[in-house]
């Protein structure tokens, strides 16, 4: 990519918008888990990565500005798949982007929805995003047509073949791994649900929460939408929440008080790493 620098000398001026479709793109992709890069190697691969984990084209205006947010805690080894193969993978888009990482403290339940609306909040303090990438740390994408940027008319669900699931969608209204929703979008839905903690149902929240306020899911087709899942077994703090149904049950009554109006949570530590913004932050306990 160093060859993408304009020679020197070149006057400052506003720069062209990249082309529609990047001449950069390679289609389907081998994604193979066998050796888990250090963040070092990934560092040495991908030099035009700045702290915090950011991307521009230098030699154009970049389409898009796409925050990835990543709930995280105790994946070490699948953050590390994910960034080896995210960095390329974004650049060959030619996006302006930023990886954030939202660390959830302490041993309580996981709460991937929660720790997605930290995650949201945060990233538009730091810049003007306009697409929000809310990203399973598991999931590899496996073709790069699939382009990390948002549809302006309906929140977008991106992870639609993933070979867990024989590369189909599992269900029609599945809205789980990887979606992407721009910040209007996201407000208008109030944000994701703060209350699913464990495995399992707030994806299917977040589903009614767009039909209720009005909006469609659109997808990629299925043949670029492929995604690749980092074997594991459920892991301890994330265990299937029994609550899931009860909740379910009540979306349509308690979208518009819980969500992004009712966040709260106490930001412990906001680190910028060389591959990714680090985001600690306490969301509080499973009552
Ligand atoms: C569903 C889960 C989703 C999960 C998908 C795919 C529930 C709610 C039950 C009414 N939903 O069954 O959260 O993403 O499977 O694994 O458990």
């Amino acid at each position: 990519l160093s060859r993408l620098l304009p020679p020197r000398g070149t006057p400052p001026g506003p720069l062209p918008y990249c082309p529609e479709r990047s001449p950069y793109l390679i289609g389907p992709l081998t994604v193979s888990f066998s050796q888990v890069p250090t963040l070092e190697q990934i560092q040495a691969k991908n030099p035009a990565v700045s702290v915090g984990g950011r991307y521009r084209p230098l030699t154009c205006e970049p389409r898009s500005r796409t925050a990835i947010i990543v709930p995280h805690r105790n994946r070490e080894m699948h953050l590390g798949h994910l960034l080896y193969y995210l960095h390329p993978f974004l650049q060959r888009q030619q996006l302006h982007y930023g990886i954030y990482v939202i660390h959830q403290a302490g041993n309580s339940t996981f709460n991937r929805a929660k720790l997605l609306n930290v995650g949201v909040k945060e990233a538009l303090k730091d810049e003007e995003w306009d697409c929000l990438f809310l990203h399973d740390v598991d999931l590899i994408p496996e073709n790069d047509h699939n382009l990390y940027t948002c549809d302006l008319w309906s929140p977008k669900h991106v992870s639609v073949a993933m070979n867990k699931f024989g590369y189909s969608l599992p269900y029609p209204q599945y809205f789980g791994g990887v979606s992407a929703l721009t910040p209007d979008q996201y407000m208008k839905i109030n944000g994701f649900p703060n209350e699913y903690w464990g495995w399992g149902g707030e994806d299917d929240d977040i589903a009614t929460r767009v039909r209720l306020a009005g909006m469609k899911i659109s997808r990629p087709p299925v043949s670029i939408g492929h995604y690749k899942m980092v074997k594991h077994k459920g892991d301890r703090g994330n265990e299937e929440n029994p609550h899931r149904f009860d909740l379910l049950i009540r979306t349509q009554h308690m979208w518009t008080q819980d969500g992004m109006n009712s966040l709260s949570y106490v930001l412990l530590a906001k680190e910028l790493r060389p591959l990714y913004t680090n985001i600690t932050v306490d969301i509080g306990v499973n009552p």
